[in-house]
């Protein structure tokens, strides 16, 4: 399907353990991004893409940072990303956003959302969240990337969020997790008791991914308006790609993280996506970078 990408940086990295990741998107500019889309993508594959350049972390920003306000960090900046995915789907793209942290998606995801309220009249978006972790901790202390997925449902924070487009933007039931080792007892129960889908590494062992991916599209496409994918590259096995703040051993294969992303980017219900949490500083042996630029390449359409 040929589509008009647009990458769009986040460099926001407040939110983590460390900060790494908020040099990615300019270190993926000058390490392997720029060439590899604009010739084999442009030229050859046919889909359009451009570069958006970033969306920076403005000094009221580093301010609320600086002054131990990161909760409202996050908010100020996840507001700015939002309206800036909102106009690249307005503009007809399909926006392809570079973390960052993971706390940039609660930004992602709610435009996705909102873009599909305006055109369909009520917001019906599907999440893939690929991710060794669940980011659904509902607790008010810890890093605010481990909540992404707890703010966009409304499950915490609901005092500084609320008035905001950045909550309630997803049901329950349209979020399929793939990937996840490591969870918080907090999130298993919520998990448990909302019956969210949770693709795990066992079942990935047991089925094989792509079986997987077909299962979560299929179900996605008949009860969705639009597909949204955020993938954590930690959800790629740390024993080999150690360049993210929390490698987890015993995660997705480079092959098994390019067929997912191939996969869904085929869907027709595709609206985008988000790769985040990659950090240049630990990725000490490039193999991330080479990972992470296999990843954006499957995303924007140059296939094998
Ligand atoms: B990531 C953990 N649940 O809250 C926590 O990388 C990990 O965006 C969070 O998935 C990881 O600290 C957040 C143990
Ligand atoms: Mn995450
Ligand atoms: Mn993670
Ligand atoms: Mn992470």
């Amino acid at each position: 399907m040929k589509r008009a990408y647009e990458i769009i940086g986040a460099p926001f990295g407040f939110a983590a353990n460390k900060s790494g990741s908020r040099t990615a998107p300019d270190y993926l500019r000058e390490n392997g991004l720029n060439i590899k889309i604009r010739q084999r993508t442009n030229e050859f594959w046919g889909s359009d893409i451009e570069d958006f350049g970033n969306v920076e972390v403005d000094s009221q920003i580093n301010e609320l940072y600086k002054s131990e306000k990161t909760l409202e960090a996050v908010k100020l900046y996840c507001e700015k990303l939002n309206d800036c995915v909102y106009n690249s789907y307005v503009r007809g793209k399909t926006p392809i956003i570079i973390g960052g942290d993971h706390s940039i998606s609660v930004g992602t995801v709610s435009a996705a959302s909102r873009y599909l309220k305006e055109t369909n009249s009520k917001s019906n978006l599907g999440l893939i969240w690929v991710d060794a972790h669940a980011d659904l901790n509902n607790l008010e202390n810890g890093n605010i990337h481990g909540k992404s997925v707890a703010i966009s449902l409304g499950y915490v924070y609901q005092d500084m969020f609320k008035l905001s487009n950045l909550t309630d933007v997803i049901d329950t039931k349209n979020i399929m997790y793939i990937g996840i080792r490591d969870l918080m007892p907090n999130e298993y129960v919520t998990i448990q008791n909302k019956n969210i889908s949770l693709y795990g590494m066992d079942k990935i062992d047991k089925s094989g991914i792509r079986e997987v991916i077909k299962e979560i599209v299929s179900k996605l496409e008949e009860t969705t308006d639009g597909i949204f994918l955020s993938f954590d590259i930690d959800a790629c096995d740390g024993g080999v790609y150690r360049g993210c703040a929390t490698p987890e051993v015993g995660g997705l294969t480079a092959r098994e993280a390019i067929q997912i992303i191939d996969y869904v980017s085929q869907s027709k219900k595709f609206m985008g996506a988000d790769i985040v949490e990659y950090s240049p500083e630990d990725d000490t042996n490039g193999n991330t970078n080479q990972l992470v630029i296999k990843l954006i390449d499957t995303l924007v359409g140059y296939r094998m």
